[in-house]
């Protein structure tokens, strides 16, 4: 069987890897520095030239960029080459301010779909499988992303698009779906779908590709359990290209990043110092090898940790943890700073389904903090004295996680709405 889709990058040894980035990055800075005015300037305010690049080495010199930089420079600011040369735009789910925009050249989508394709033959994807993607299609990147590596693969692809649920399904079991790609929060949606139609031994999916949201190891047991499947993590983000940046392997450790396309460091969000392997922070990213949107440096706001112990399954790329949040995304409630991660974790371990909604607001300029978890109808169906004293016990468990006390609610099975696409959270309703 296929282990690699791209063996000779893919297992390359790390000085290969170094000299490809130290070539390809000094080229890039280069070219935006000839292309793109706005950060010429930027680089120019720090009192650089291209000429002080020279290398890996060189490159905490060169000024970030942030998602700031990308609303002022919208649309067309940070292109790398003239719109004649550019065939795609994509845009983040984003829901606030303007959205962003990403460009692509020919090369560009035939990079990326690379990427997906390493992704997918890296679950063991092969020509064989028939590759059911449900992510959305149209400006958000999962669809179109995960459409393009399936075709690379030569799987037989199904391009589903997200909801639609009965459809899906119908489709799933009629087409013998091998593989399937969509939120995990969706995946976990179809598995309570299949087991209430009683026709999980209609489903032949062998594994699942999830990202584009956080979701905890908690999640990944519960899907892998309820599907039958292996559950894969895939990371990328809209202005970096999409899904496909860094992906999971069956180790399932941690996403191997492309680092023959992306340069990845870790800086401490507060001050933007580079931090040593090893620690955690929020991960930037380098372009090295696209031509429409050449981002150098750009802050994802997404907090991790990078490491380049050995993983058995070949691959030499770093590897990513689980993004643990957003520096964006963490809430401070009291004072505290809270991730909805952690609430996961505390539900998960407490053998809850991951349909939760965490909801804050500030009543007499104190935060309130509310956790609404769905009951599963077994505990749905236990007396009122006995949710009470779970909702006691799950209080104690979230206060330990996080050192503050939240109003737990035990809610009615399929009162919290799912989502086709990213789940909803977080329900913040503080005005500050
Ligand atoms: O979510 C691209 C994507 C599509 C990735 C399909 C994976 C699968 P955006 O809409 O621009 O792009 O959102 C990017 O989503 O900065 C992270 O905060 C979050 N994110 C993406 N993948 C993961 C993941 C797509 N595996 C933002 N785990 C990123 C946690 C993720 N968060």
């Amino acid at each position: 069987m296929k282990r690699y889709y791209q063996p000779e990058i893919e297992t390359a040894s790390r000085q290969q890897i170094l000299d490809w980035q130290n070539e390809r990055l000094v080229k890039q800075v280069q070219n935006v520095w000839d292309n793109v005015p706005y950060y010429r300037k930027k680089m120019e305010e720090k009192g650089l030239t291209p000429a002080d690049i020279t290398g890996v080495a060189d490159l905490h010199k060169l000024p970030f960029l942030t998602k700031d930089d990308l609303r002022e420079a919208y649309p067309y600011g940070l292109m790398g080459k003239p719109l004649k040369d550019c065939v795609r735009i994509q845009s983040t789910s984003g829901t606030t301010g303007k959205r962003v925009v990403a460009f692509y050249t020919q090369k560009d989508i035939d990079l990326w779909e690379d990427c997906c394709a390493r992704a997918i033959v890296a679950v063991g994807g092969n020509e064989d499988d028939v590759c059911q993607v449900c992510y959305g299609y149209g400006l958000f990147t999962g669809g179109p992303g995960l459409n393009g590596g399936s075709h690379k693969v030569g799987c037989l692809t199904l391009p589903m698009s997200s909801g639609n649920t009965d459809r899906q399904l119908q489709f799933m079991v009629d087409l013998e779906a091998t593989i399937i790609c969509c939120t995990p929060s969706y995946a976990a949606y179809l598995a309570e779908s299949i087991r209430e139609r009683g026709i999980r031994d209609q489903i032949k999916l062998k594994a699942g590709i999830f990202g584009a949201e956080a979701w905890s190891e908690e999640m990944r047991r519960d899907i892998e359990k309820s599907l039958g499947i292996k559950a894969y993590d895939i990371y990328g983000l809209t202005e970096i290209s999409g899904p496909g940046v860094a992906f999971e392997c069956e180790a399932q450790g941690g996403m191997h990043i492309n680092e023959d396309h992306f340069i990845a460091e870790i800086i401490d969000p507060d001050t933007g110092e580079v931090l040593p392997e090893g620690s955690k922070g929020e991960l930037v990213f380098t372009c090295i090898t696209k031509e429409a949107f050449p981002l150098l440096r750009y802050r994802t706001k997404d907090i991790c940790v990078l490491t380049r112990e050995p993983c058995p399954c070949g691959r030499t790329h770093v590897k990513m943890s689980k993004p643990m949040g957003r520096s964006d995304d963490m809430l401070i409630i009291k004072g505290v700073n809270v991730f909805p991660s952690q609430i996961e974790q505390v539900l998960m371990e407490q053998g809850y389904p991951a349909n939760y909604q965490i909801i804050v607001d500030r009543v007499n300029n104190a935060d309130t903090f509310e956790v609404q978890v769905e009951m599963t109808p077994e505990i749905f169906s236990d007396s009122l004295s006995k949710i009470s004293e779970m909702e006691k016990s799950l209080v104690a468990a979230l206060h330990s996680m996080l050192g503050i006390y939240a109003k737990v609610k035990l809610v009615a099975p399929k009162t919290i709405a799912r989502s086709e696409g990213k789940a909803v959270r977080v329900i913040d309703k503080r005005k500050i």
